[in-house]
């Protein structure tokens, strides 16, 4: 039985009911990753991307210490424009539960809400990993072991570009997890097209994807599927402009000690600042252009 702290919104119980395409959709990128207001536009329109592919969008995320799967237009509101918003990866979430706060999901604890209530695919931005310099302070992201513990299908632009992208690769191989895409032959690096690691598979047609999913689903393949679509080419920025701006704020959070969860958004919105918020551009096309795909993946997988 679902825990009573699981709230089902109508729309997304009648689609489960009846075996309807869903598409999950996390919160923390509306209350941590994108500045207000564009963070309510960005929510909304990767809702109707998902809806106008055929498949019923779900934004999961904590409201007054219930999880709610499927936030209503009042609820992403709360999620992106109150200041104590907590953040929440698996080892703080039971804790926002009892404490009955406000939260966003992240990667992680998406997957993990969503694959509970039977939710196979989900759509962000880009994953979390192993981030830069983690030989000395151990900060590699929960979306990466919560990726190995359950199976969903996830859309993404790769991991954020701020990580060390080659070992976040390689601890994908390690946990068993596909990295394959949709039209393109590298792993992308989030607000650039291409990073030089090749992709266990580049799928050039949504159909043949499809049924590679319905295969890994039929072996019971224990982890998820990483499925990789590049930042759309109009907004892909370039790879060393980027690096300067990350070396910079990377030097400010050290200098202002930050670390552990604040680290990821403190560096995101640094380099939104920087780049004259050329990579908010990116990060809000992404997102929707993820979502628009996932539902269509999601809608054929159902056929
Ligand atoms: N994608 C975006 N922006 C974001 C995120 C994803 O475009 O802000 C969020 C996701 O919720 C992801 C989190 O799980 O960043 C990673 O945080 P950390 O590095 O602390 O694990
Ligand atoms: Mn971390």
């Amino acid at each position: 039985m679902l825990s009573k702290k699981i709230k089902i919104n109508p729309k997304i119980q009648e689609a489960l009911e009846n075996n309807k395409p869903i598409v999950a959709l996390e919160s923390t990128l509306i209350s941590h990753g994108l500045p207000y207001p564009e963070n309510i536009k960005v929510a909304k329109e990767s809702i109707k991307a998902v809806e106008e592919s055929g498949s019923a969008a779900a934004t999961i995320g904590i409201i007054n210490g219930d999880i709610i799967i499927g936030l209503n237009e009042n609820e992403i509101e709360v999620l992106a424009s109150s200041k104590n918003v907590e953040k929440v990866s698996l080892h703080n979430i039971a804790l926002s539960l009892f404490y009955k706060h406000n939260a966003a999901t992240t990667v992680a604890t998406t997957i993990n809400i969503a694959s509970k209530i039977g939710i196979k695919f989900f759509a962000t931005g880009g994953i979390g990993g192993v981030h830069l310099g983690s030989e000395d302070n151990s900060d590699i992201s929960a979306d990466l072991t919560e990726l190995s513990r359950n199976r969903m299908f996830v859309v993404s632009s790769g991991a954020k570009s701020i990580l060390d992208l080659e070992k976040t690769y390689e601890r994908l191989e390690t946990y068993g997890i596909p990295r394959v895409s949709y039209n393109s032959d590298y792993m992308p690096g989030f607000w650039y097209d291409e990073t030089p690691y090749t992709v266990d598979k580049n799928f050039k047609n949504i159909d043949e994807l499809a049924n590679y999913l319905k295969l890994v689903e039929e072996i019971n393949h224990n982890s998820s599927v990483l499925i990789f679509n590049k930042v759309p080419k109009k907004y892909s920025i370039e790879k060393n402009l980027i690096k300067n701006w990350i070396i910079a704020s990377i030097e400010k959070a050290k200098k202002n000690l930050v670390r552990g969860k604040d680290l990821t958004p403190f560096l995101i919105s640094e380099i939104n600042t920087l780049s004259k918020n050329k990579t908010l551009e990116a990060n809000k096309a992404l997102i929707i252009n993820n979502a628009l795909l996932t539902g269509k993946i999601s809608k054929k997988f159902n056929c």
